[in-house]
């Protein structure tokens, strides 16, 4: 779809009907002239005003009514969100009123805009690059303290410059190559070998890192993923009810309650965790337990943290053999595994006594940091505890250093793919392959690198982002 610039465009900026104001936006070359056909100022108009200026007016229905009193921010062009002159008309957030206002500026020849569109033209202006105008969505998105932090690091282009250095980078090795095909007939290397292998080794450090960080950086965006597991009855589901606040997996004393899996997130300590509420691992005849089995060992290698829960008023023995049973299951130490010793408020004393110590004999022959709870999942004891843990595990989420996380898809997909040119690019470098080679290779890394940010990119992909904005964004 072809969106035209000539167009003035408008939408609500905030979801109508709910809270007491407003927003509607008008963006575009007509945005004064139809911003007065549909508000009178009490005094002047909008054609004449200065930018960043604020005007109280009146709006009326077609037929003379008084629809509302509104207040109308002027912002001239280039100075505004999407470089354009533009309007913001504050209103009663009714959704009538909002709607009313809305259809008297298409009746004078406003276009109802499309998802994205004020944003893609913020980015057609160059007023912000295409990471930016990502990070405009994320921030919106962002309801913990670590996807704020990353969203608005990003808005504000500290990925960019970063992209925009490893660009002039690769600019650099480029020339020096192409300086020598210029004069290939005589057989002359221009280029410092050792300097061209360092310059293009201090790239792929800079690409891998950036790639590597997509773990934490997906953690931020969608939740650090904890599975919930262990062998049936053991309160898995009462615990994630517990942790999430809210009764949203069955509970009950019948082994093998829960068949598929059940998650929701939470905001523990500023970093957002995803809990998946598992399966009991049992052996059973029931085709489907089986299958919700099978489902539970998917969701644990996917994991990032294990939450294994036993049940401390049983069996050492039993305890012993769930605890390596969970152990065959995931690998340590890119998995974190943390034990919890559940039903607390009920256990026989000595029964769990010997279990603390089955437990502990096990984690000491491990070489590596996991912790043993003890809890509560139905009387919530232990629990903060627990969550201080989680927290405490993945606090390099909400560091304070300026470290960029990637946490975007497309950009993790293309630095993926920059990657492996520069990779190719090495390797022909040191097998002497024609100079002509490694600078394609070369070039085909800028190019990945430069639609990242959107230095290139196609209609198609632009179609693509800002689709997934809201209208209004
Ligand atoms: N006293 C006590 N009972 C608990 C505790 N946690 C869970 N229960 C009870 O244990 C029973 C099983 O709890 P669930 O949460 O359904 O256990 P589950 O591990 O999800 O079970 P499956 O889904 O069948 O594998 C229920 O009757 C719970 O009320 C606890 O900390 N203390
Ligand atoms: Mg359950």
């Amino acid at each position: 779809m072809r969106l035209s610039l000539d167009d003035t465009i408008i939408a609500p900026a905030t979801v109508p009907g709910s809270g007491a104001i407003a927003l509607i936006r008008v963006s575009g070359p007509k945005a004064f002239e139809f911003t007065d056909a549909v508000v009178r100022f009490r005094k002047g108009n909008a054609a004449s005003s200065e930018g960043y200026s604020i005007h109280f007016g009146t709006v009326f229905t077609q037929n003379g009514r008084e629809l509302d009193d509104v207040l109308v921010s002027i912002f001239r062009a280039p100075h505004s969100y999407t470089g354009e002159d533009c309007t913001e008309i504050s209103c009663h957030a009714s959704r009538y009123i909002t709607g009313e206002i809305i259809r008297l500026f298409i009746d004078a020849g406003a276009r109802y805009a499309e998802p994205g569109e004020f944003t893609r033209r913020a980015f057609t202006a160059g007023k912000m690059d295409l990471a930016q105008a990502e990070a405009v969505a994320d921030l919106i998105a962002a309801g913990t303290e670590a996807a704020h932090r990353a969203a608005f690091m990003q808005l504000r282009g500290g990925f960019s410059s970063e992209l925009r250095q490893m660009r002039s980078e690769l600019v650099e090795l480029v020339s020096l190559l192409e300086l020598e095909l210029d004069f290939s007939e005589e057989d002359v290397e221009f280029a410092d070998r050792g300097r061209l292998n360092a310059l293009l080794d201090s790239l792929r450090a800079h690409v891998a890192g950036l790639t590597d960080s997509f773990r934490l950086g997906n953690a931020i965006r969608n939740g650090v993923p904890a599975a919930i597991v262990g062998a049936a009855n053991t309160g898995k589901s009462t615990l994630l009810n517990a942790l999430i606040g809210e009764d949203r997996a069955i509970v009950s004393d019948i082994a093998g309650t829960t068949r598929d899996t059940v998650e929701d997130t939470v905001n523990i300590g500023g970093i957002l965790f995803r809990f998946i509420d598992t399966a009991g691992i049992r052996d059973t005849s029931d085709v489907i337990e089986k299958l919700g089995i099978e489902r539970t060992f998917k969701r644990i290698s996917e994991a990032e943290i294990i939450l294994a829960v036993l049940d401390a008023d049983s069996d050492e023995h039993k305890i012993s053999e769930e605890c390596r049973e969970v152990l065959r299951h995931i690998s340590i130490p890119s998995q974190k595994l943390v034990f919890l010793l559940n039903k607390a408020d009920i256990a026989d004393k000595n029964r769990y006594n010997k279990n603390v110590i089955a437990i502990n004999k096990i984690v000491l022959s491990i070489e590596n940091q996991i912790k043993v709870f003890t809890i509560s999942a139905k009387t919530g004891q232990g629990l903060p505890e627990l969550k201080k843990h989680l927290s405490d595990m993945e606090s390099q989420l909400i560091s304070d250093t300026d470290a960029t996380f990637v946490t975007n898809f497309r950009h993790y997909q293309a630095l993926g793919a920059a990657a492996l040119s520069l990779d190719e690019a090495a390797a022909a470098l040191a097998s002497g392959e024609p100079t002509d080679l490694v600078a394609e290779l070369l070039r085909a890394a800028l190019s990945h690198l430069g639609s990242i940010t959107g230095d290139i990119t196609t209609d198609e992909i632009l179609e693509t982002i800002f689709s997934k904005f809201c209208v209004g964004k």
